[in-house]
């Protein structure tokens, strides 16, 4: 039977080697000797599994808060940078992943830019975000959008810190060469509605009678841990249980059911007590964050303990599954919107 092979490299003679010379003084390259690199025959990431325990990063994140102000930082962030990507400030090569703390009394200038952000909130009491004139108090495990180019900034007006996961389509937005950024004029941006007025308008299955979806991204910004921790439980209870994935959702815009932003899109997912998932891969890299439980992760050939809050990253078409100790609640996000939109996209299961 014929190989399927794609491009096997040819040997290289001097002679070859001479011209080749000759084409580098031109500028110019033989395609056939980097072929394979070019377009490899499966993903190739550069990324590789890792996981940050969050105690560890936690006890650092804290040190930063008496060491830079937000005002001096404008975010106070530690980034999670890839261990096979030093140097990139990214956690995959299509995503980026840090940790933000806003200590009490504190806030962050209002600013915007292209590039789109997520949040998972992870300590959180008082803190809040405020997006386009609109305030959300967050909790722990709620999910909130700063969608491409709103006015963003935050406060902890309570007397604990407040930590969470960032994510931004950061190389994304770079590699097309389309980032612009900004500070708002004043210090920070007017608060012009009401606390809930999205959750109101938009989180009930209803939808005002004028809505027209005039962004991409999702009108909601904030998909609260009560209510999705609810729907895992409701669906958890009548099944079925995927048996890569356990109960495995993804957060929606609800105004066209699609992902919740252009760039990013994000899942929460329960392991049953006790659960063993069948391996999975897909090409979008994921990075997860434990919202509740403990168990482990096989990510390639690599075994990963995992607690709550710990974060984690699973590379482009690398085989993972997870186990779950007692009950176990992840939160994920990745590029998958954008995979799908150009029609890249793909997925085996089980592997
Ligand atoms: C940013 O604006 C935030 O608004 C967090 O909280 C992390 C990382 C890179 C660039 C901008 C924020 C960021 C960021």
């Amino acid at each position: 039977m014929a190989s399927t092979t794609f491009h096997i490299k040819p040997e290289t003679s001097a002679e070859r080697r001479e011209y080749y010379q000759r084409l580098q003084q031109k500028h110019a390259a033989p395609l056939w000797e980097v072929l394979g690199d070019l377009i490899p025959a499966q993903p190739r990431p550069t990324a590789s599994p890792a996981l940050w325990r969050y105690q560890e990063m936690r006890a650092l994140l804290l040190e930063a808060g008496k060491l830079i102000t937000p005002q001096e930082a404008e975010r106070r962030v530690l980034i999670l940078e890839n261990p096979a990507m030093p140097g990139t400030s990214l956690i995959t090569q299509s995503v980026y992943a840090g940790l933000q703390l806003v200590d009490p009394g504190e806030t962050t200038p209002t600013h915007r830019h292209v590039t789109s952000a997520i949040r998972f909130v992870i300590e959180c009491e008082k803190g809040y975000t405020a997006v386009d004139g609109e305030r959300t108090t967050m909790h722990p495990g709620d999910f909130v959008l700063t969608p491409s180019w709103t006015y963003h900034d935050h406060g902890n007006p309570g007397d604990t810190p407040v930590i969470w996961l960032d994510g931004l389509d950061i190389p994304i937005v770079n590699l097309l060469g389309t980032s612009f950024a900004e500070r708002y004029s004043g210090e920070f941006q007017p608060v012009t509605r009401k606390e809930g007025d999205a959750e109101a308008r938009y989180s009930e299955g209803l939808l005002p009678l004028d809505y027209t979806s005039s962004r991409l991204a999702s009108p909601v910004f904030n998909y609260t841990y009560a209510r999705s921790r609810e729907a895992l439980d409701r669906l958890y209870r009548n099944g079925p249980l995927d048996e890569c994935h356990g109960i495995k959702m993804q957060y929606a815009n609800p105004a066209t059911g699609g992902y919740p932003m252009p760039t990013i899109g994000a899942f929460l997912q329960l392991l049953p007590s006790g659960f063993r998932g069948a391996a999975y891969r897909s090409t979008d890299a994921a990075v997860y964050c434990v919202a509740e439980g403990s168990g482990r992760s096989k990510i390639g050939d690599a075994d990963f303990d995992w607690r709550k809050n710990d974060v984690f990253v699973v590379p482009s078409w690398c085989p993972v599954s997870h186990q779950a100790e007692g009950e176990a609640v992840l939160f994920s996000f990745s590029d998958r919107p954008v995979q799908k939109a150009l029609g890249l996209w793909r997925e085996e299961a089980p592997v």
